[in-house]
């Protein structure tokens, strides 16, 4: 029997928008997984495999820290970490071994339709409600202007209207969410799909043999998708 050191740890979101994505990629590979159970591990019966079944935002933090070996989370949450880990001066390394085919979105800034809007400069001194505000100070410096935060974890698009910001900058996939808030779209400051990542700590021999026949695999279900 495997020991629990040489079964491959893969963090993915528990519920929410990926988590079903990530589990029916990971059946498709042929894992027999048991979620019966309601655990924080999910045992692959089939492979020497545990899924650990987590919020979206702990998840680059694991990998990095080397708590997991692998992990499923959107880029936007995987780079605002990566930064906010770069200030701190905590690991921020890790490996993208491939974009999935999911979870596309893109983080746009967002004012109330009645704002005039001329370009990016008049975006300048804004304060924006966002649970990204790494992400939005790197488009800031990028062209040269200053906001002022908010920095909110949810409910960011009522933030204009109860008078806590001028905008938002928030995750955008249909437009429905900005349009039933009275928002207009302004600017795309980043694109974001599900990516499978790796921490940068070498893997064991055994746990390197798994990767080396999931990866393949994957590729496959990805193939086979489009
Ligand atoms: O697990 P945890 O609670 O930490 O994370 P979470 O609350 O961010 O989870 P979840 O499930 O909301 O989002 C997980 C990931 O899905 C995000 O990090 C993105 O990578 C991806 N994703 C893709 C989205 C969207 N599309 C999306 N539309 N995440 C959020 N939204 C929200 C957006 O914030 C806004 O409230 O949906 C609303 C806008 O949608 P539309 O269709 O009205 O434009």
């Amino acid at each position: 029997t495997t020991t629990d050191k040489n079964r491959l740890r893969i963090a993915i979101q528990k519920s929410g928008r990926l988590s079903d994505e990530s589990q029916s990629l990971f059946k498709r590979c042929g894992m027999k997984i048991n979620l019966a159970d309601r655990r924080l591990l999910a045992h692959v019966a089939n492979m020497p495999i545990d899924l650990m079944l987590v919020r979206s935002s702990d998840i680059p933090g694991l990998v990095m820290d080397g708590v997991c070996d692998l992990g499923i989370v959107g880029d936007n949450t995987l780079e605002e970490h990566a930064l906010e880990r770069e200030l701190t001066n905590e690991n921020s390394d890790y490996d993208k071994i491939m974009s999935l085919k999911f979870g596309a979105c893109r983080l746009s800034i967002a004012l109330p339709e009645e704002t005039e809007y001329q370009g990016i400069q008049s975006l300048d001194g804004m304060r924006l409600a966002t649970t990204y505000p790494r992400l939005l100070t790197r488009f800031g410096n990028d062209n040269n202007i200053k906001f002022e935060f908010c920095k909110l974890n949810g409910s960011v698009e009522v933030a204009p209207r109860v008078g806590l910001a001028d905008g938002i900058c928030d995750l955008v996939s249909t437009g429905t969410t900005l349009e039933a808030n009275g928002l207009k779209e302004v600017e795309v400051i980043y694109q974001s799909k599900a990516a499978l990542i790796q921490g940068s700590q070498p893997l064991s021999a055994e746990k390197q043999k798994t990767l080396n026949t999931l990866i393949p695999r994957i590729e496959g279900v990805l193939k086979a998708k489009e």
